[in-house]
């Protein structure tokens, strides 16, 4: 474990390498207590650099067992070697030699899951970002771009697949009962995106032919017996190449393109060139053990690493504080597959809902930071909502600046000009800049400003004059080490809906720019008015989200219900829905804390009825918009001095006041969605289940009647239905015997496959209540617990700690110390995953006095730990700072 060193690395202290290495030769000799890995590097001096300049070149945790420089031993004198670096002062004159450098490591020591470690006896390597260091010395930076030729050898009998970046090579077998397997990758590549597999896998082949007519060798390869669970993945891999073809013009570049699944994985998957490594739960589903939300993921998960090839891989980041380049542009990429793929208007739900979840969060907390950050300590720590998330809104704001084609001009100017380079976001910029003939400068701002911008409007209309006036304003809040902020350029797409719900024209505007449907912020205050308006409208704004803004818009009621009904944009529809449940909810919570009896407004709850009977919706809305806010975002809304459980029980009595309003209607429509078609994984059908099975939810909390889920349950023919029924169960009769039998069944059936085992620790985990923190205790427990499994690890632990709110914050801290416990043994061996599970704990300020008081105790316990890792003490002072 790397302990923490407290060194801060900023970006204004980006200078190039003074060496590159163009080739590096590798030879694995795997075994699993000790591999002895062999690197030839080619090195070269910059031009301009003294020849008496050392080459300093990163470790972590290595073991050198010999160095040679052109081939001769190097002397003791020659250079310093420690587990962390390897330092050469005397080096040839020559601007090129080459280095020989022989290490030792231990995969099957390697818990952290970085570098190369074994997964259920594979060999599997995690580079990014710094993992590379953990197999050799090397300039482990990402604007170090090498040419890779990789020999693996390896027994033959336990590792018969032998993968590594690019195109195979020569193959053979050895003495010993070893073979070996060369690969060759002919891109330059940072050595975060270097990969090798090695271990007994079955594999399912296909084929993709390119638009360029290159033929390409797919293959996924995954654990033996699982091989028919391959089909999506690998349909929506096609799928993925197809799409970039289309729509940004990108060819895949190899022979051959390889997905390994393994069952240790930090985080989702990893695009390594040619080789992409995943998460097992991110490639294997069937109708009987994957859901509809499982389907989903895999194909956003296949696509985004697939993308990588351009945005990423190609093109790739000059440095770190250059995450966004490629994260948020590959988000953005697969969100608008996705978006293609399925339904356009449920996507964009889909990932607002995510954004104001996980983002905004992040971005109103101690752990806020630019989507381009300028500071670290820990770089793993980055790989965050806001570089990710937020920074696929900025890209998505760009297309909505410059429009469809001059966007797509500009990617095709990035991919022009930057094609096998280390780039920066301010070249990223300048491409839309130089193919729009924009100044984008104040648009900038997005990438150096943390914080969600607060925007608020009013409307007025004049009857007589037919001028609407809109007053509006912007303002950003400080965040850690930002306290005053820009005038941002925010662009909200809008929309004036008449009094028949469709969109009304107008004459003039001044005020600020308006170009087609989207009104540009740019000072802190603008008053716009609008003429030639003829009658009152309704103002529909951030239209489609168009901008990642907190918005509060001053209308009454009978508007946003009307928006609610009418808008003709379905984002906004939904948006209006959204913020009635919030507002009620909000008021219920208040009473609920006084313990007075809220009362629900009757419009919202016959709008819910309305919006469930509305065929002409697509049932994926009519889910997403029954679907309440969740306690998380409700308690987001409200702020500050929170207690879940008043939030809990406003959330449930809303619940039941729909669910009783509703309920003969309610009863039909779930018999109505009774499909008994087999499963098909489409976005079509799964928007069917999803609507049922919410209605089911509305039934059980209405009724109190277990048997309704409990016989879904039985008859489930697929998993969506299985875990919504279960799900049902454990939030709504958590007392009953129905719920005790279905648990039991669950884990009978499912004892042995590690993905669905998962989906019962989690269920469980994430059921309300003050009881919530010994069953998570006891669950721990449980022999198939595992806290060196990341993916159970999360099912538990993670879910307890960010789904369940009354359970986690219970009010005696017993959750928050459980917690703590479970981080700080985690963080002994894979300081990653702890760190990130600590973040759980980042909102601790917004809590009422009591809960802030003891998560702050546990964040401090944790801070005063011994020899915390550098992952965790990053994570853990400046949630406190
Ligand atoms: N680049 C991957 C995500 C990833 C990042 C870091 C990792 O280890 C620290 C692993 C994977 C992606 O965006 O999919
Ligand atoms: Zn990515």
């Amino acid at each position: 474990m790397r302990s923490d060193t407290g060194q801060v690395f900023k970006l204004e202290d980006y200078r190039p390498s003074d060496f590159r290495i163009p080739a590096t030769e590798l030879t694995f000799d795997l075994a699993p207590e000790r591999t002895l890995v062999t690197a030839e590097l080619t090195i070269e001096r910059q031009p301009g650099v003294a020849a008496k300049t050392p080459l300093v070149l990163d470790g972590d945790g290595l073991t050198l067992v010999s160095l040679a420089i052109d081939g001769e031993a190097a002397g003791a004198a020659s250079f310093r070697a420690t587990p962390d670096s390897l330092t050469l002062r005397s080096l040839p004159a020559a601007r090129s030699f080459r280095l020989t450098i022989v290490t030792e490591i231990a995969p099957a020591e390697n818990a952290a899951l970085m570098g190369l470690y074994l997964s259920n006896s594979v060999y599997c390597t995690q580079c990014e970002a710094e993992g590379f260091r953990r197999i050799t010395y090397f300039l482990d930076r990402p604007d170090v771009l090498s040419v890779y030729t990789v020999r693996i050898e390896a027994d033959l009998k336990t590792a018969p697949l032998l993968l590594s970046n690019g195109n195979p090579g020569e193959t053979g077998e050895l003495n010993g009962g070893r073979h070996f397997a060369v690969w060759h990758d002919p891109f330059p590549k940072p050595s975060y995106l270097f990969a090798l597999v090695a271990g007994d896998l079955a594999t399912v082949s296909d084929s993709f032919e390119t638009m360029e007519g290159r033929k390409v060798a797919l293959g996924i390869h995954v654990e033996h017996g699982k091989q028919d669970r391959t089909t999506y993945a690998m349909d929506a891999l096609k799928r993925s190449m197809k799409w970039d073809e289309e729509r940004f013009g990108r060819a895949y570049d190899l022979d051959v393109f390889n997905i390994v699944a393994v069952s240790d994985f930090n985080m989702g998957a990893m695009e390594n060139k040619g080789l992409n490594i995943f998460n097992d739960k991110y490639v294997l589903a069937d109708p009987e053990t994957a859901t509809d939300t499982d389907f989903a993921n895999i194909e956003a998960i296949i696509a985004h690493e697939y993308f990588h090839n351009w945005t990423g891989n190609r093109i790739t980041c000059r440095d770190w504080f250059q995450l966004c380049l490629k994260e948020g542009l590959t988000v953005y990429r697969d969100q608008e597959f996705t978006a293609d793929q399925r339904s356009r208007a449920v996507e964009r739900i889909g990932d607002v809902r995510t954004l104001k979840g996980h983002q905004f969060p992040e971005d109103q907390g101690p752990l806020a930071h630019p989507v381009r950050p300028r500071r670290y300590r820990e770089i793993n720590n980055f790989y965050t909502a806001t570089v990710y998330e937020k920074g696929a809104e900025v890209v998505r704001m760009i297309q909505a600046l410059l429009g469809p084609d001059l966007f797509r001009a500009g990617m095709d100017l990035y991919f022009e000009r930057h094609d096998g380079e280390a780039a920066t976001v301010e070249e990223f910029v300048k491409v839309f800049e130089d193919a729009a003939g924009r100044d984008l400068s104040q648009f900038f701002l997005w990438y150096q400003q943390a914080g969600t911008p607060n925007v608020t409007a009013k409307a007025r209309y004049d009857e007589g004059a037919r001028v609407l006036a809109i007053d509006i304003e912007q303002s950003i809040p400080p965040t850690p080490g930002e306290s005053r902020k820009k005038v941002m350029h925010i662009p909200l797409a809008f929309g004036l809906v008449g009094p028949d719900g469709s969109d009304m024209d107008w004459k003039a505007v001044d005020g600020a720019s308006v170009e087609n449907g989207v009104i540009h912020l740019r000072k802190r205050k603008h008053a716009l008015r609008f003429s030639g308006v003829s009658e009152r409208p309704r103002l529909s704004l951030n239209r489609g989200f168009s901008a990642p803004v907190t918005l509060s818009v001053e209308e009454n009621r009978a508007d946003r219900i009307f928006l609610a009904r009418h808008d003709g944009d379905l984002f906004c529809r939904w948006q209006a829905l959204n913020t009635l449940m919030v507002e009620v909810l909000i008021a219920a919570a208040n009473l609920c804390r006084d313990g007075r009896p809220p009362d629900f407004p009757a419009d919202l709850v016959a709008l819910c009825g309305d919006i469930a009977a509305d065929e002409s919706l697509e049932p994926a809305f009519r889910a997403l918009a029954l679907t309440l806010p969740a306690e998380a975002d409700i308690a987001r809304e409200m702020g500050s001095n929170i207690d879940p459980d008043a939030i809990l029980a406003a959330r449930t009595l809303l619940a039941e006041a729909i669910g009783s309003a509703h309920a003969q209607a309610f009863a039909a429509l779930y018999g109505a969605l009774d499909s008994k078609a087999p499963f098909t994984p489409d976005s079509g059908s799964a928007g069917r289940r999803a609507l049922r099975n919410i209605i089911l939810d509305y039934l059980a909390v209405s009724s109190g009647e277990a048997s309704l889920a409990a016989r879904q349950y039985a008859d489930a023919s697929n998993m969506t239905d299985r875990a919504a029924a279960l799900t049902v169960l454990a939030t709504r009769h958590g007392e009953s015997t129905d719920k005790a039998e279905a648990f039991a069944d669950f884990e009978r059936r499912y004892r042995t496959d590690a993905l669905v085992l998962d989906k019962w620790f989690q269920i469980q985990a994430a059921a309300p209540g003050p009881a919530a923190v010994e069953t998570v205790r006891a669950l721990g427990e449980h022999p198939a617990f595992s806290l060196t499994n990341p993916n159970r690890l999360r099912a538990l632990v993670g879910t307890f700690s960010t789904a369940n709110q009354t359970g986690f914050h219970r009010a005696d801290g017993e959750g928050y110390r459980f917690f703590a416990e479970i981080v700080l043994q985690v963080e002994k061996k894979n300081p990653q995953v702890a760190a990130r599970l600590a973040t759980a704990l980042r909102s601790w300020r917004s809590l009422e006095p009591g809960r802030k008081a003891l998560a702050r105790e546990v964040l401090l316990r944790m801070s005063s730990a011994e020899n915390l890792s550098a992952d965790l003490r990053d994570i853990v002072d400046r949630t406190l700072a």
